[in-house]
């Protein structure tokens, strides 16, 4: 497990050129605005924002050509791929603003090259209201932010323009969907196929996120893994969470996303996170963006009344 107090790096990845909607290019500021890094500097860690990272943005001009939004997808992934890769060798634990979820092509590519180099092995937390599975075969929008996962997981779909340290670098068996309810058919066969765990709406309302969760856990802790945690603000109810491009109703709840993010943390795995989705210029105020860095305490120690609940994991203590 992990020290109490972390040193965190904090990077904004300002795109939107993967996403159905223009507007989460504002989803870093608006975090930072809703007092994330004094948020997380008050639980006691370092925390250092090194603001936007470049070449994130994309003018409206070429937001508007599908070729040139898929271009700037991936050469702000090549950037980011080495922002992730460099914080973790210097024993820093990165969180990632975004932006749309295309970013994370680069940040995951990042964070399993540090584990390829240091023999940990990844396991990857997709908490989200779609799978992102989709390849350019598949897709029925072409939009790159529901493509994320195939091509980390090497889904042969892609073309050579999409060659990288990304592709392929992720063993789909390693990969846990939480919060599924919209998946797409070809989508929903290719998950099954590459053996990718989808926990959807039906299964956490039949077992309840606490069960679900301990299992996805115990499986980190039992190998010592590197639990990398791409958070997806639309797998939140939209009632609650309405600042998503992408909304579908019967979400997860205040306290279930919340229990989610405390079980995380205190089973001390997660080496890394994205924090992805926010478009604040659709947000009903600043809601979401609250709710994102709330749930972001949760994640690295906020708790009620110190923790009294009786863990039944691995390394069960009373
Ligand atoms: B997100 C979709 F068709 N499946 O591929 C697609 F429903 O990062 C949605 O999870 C993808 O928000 C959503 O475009 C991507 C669609
Ligand atoms: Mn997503
Ligand atoms: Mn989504
Ligand atoms: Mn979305």
């Amino acid at each position: 497990s992990q020290p109490d107090f972390l040193a965190i790096d904090l990077f904004g990845i300002a795109c939107d050129a993967g996403a159905s909607r223009r507007g989460c290019t504002m989803g870093p500021d608006a975090m930072r605005i809703a007092g994330l890094a004094d948020v997380l500097s008050g639980l006691g860690h370092a925390v250092t924002d090194h603001g936007d990272i470049a070449a994130a943005a994309t003018p409206h001009t070429v937001w508007q050509l599908p070729e040139r939004r898929q271009a700037a997808v991936l050469a702000m992934a090549a950037q980011s791929s080495q922002q992730a890769a460099a914080a973790l060798g210097a024993g820093r634990l990165p969180v990632f603003i975004g932006g749309d979820h295309s970013l994370s092509i680069g940040t995951l590519s990042g964070v399993a090259q540090h584990c390829d180099a240091t023999g940990k092995p990844l396991f990857v937390l997709w908490v989200d209201a779609h799978g992102d599975f989709n390849t350019p075969a598949t897709s029925e929008t072409g939009n790159i932010h529901g493509m994320p996962l195939a091509l980390l997981c090497g889904e042969p779909d892609f073309g050579p323009e999409f060659s990288g340290p990304w592709r392929g670098t992720i063993d789909p068996r390693h990969v846990t969907v939480f919060g599924a309810r919209s998946i797409d058919r070809p989508e929903r066969q290719l998950l099954e196929d590459r053996g990718v765990e989808v926990i959807d709406m039906r299964r956490i309302d039949e077992m309840g996120v606490v069960a679900l969760m301990r299992e996805v856990l115990a499986r980190v802790e039992a190998v010592g893994g590197h639990l990398h945690v791409s958070l997806d603000v639309d797998v939140i109810d939209p009632a609650i969470a309405p600042g998503a491009g992408t909304p579908v109703a019967g979400g997860l709840s205040f306290r279930e996303a919340h229990l989610v993010m405390e079980m995380i943390h205190d089973s001390g795995t997660m080496g890394s996170l994205d924090l992805v989705e926010l478009n604040p210029y659709l947000d009903n105020a600043s809601m979401s963006a609250r709710l994102l860095v709330d749930l972001t305490a949760s994640l690295f120690g906020r708790q009620i009344m110190p923790r009294q609940s009786v863990r039944t994991g691995v390394d069960a203590t009373v």
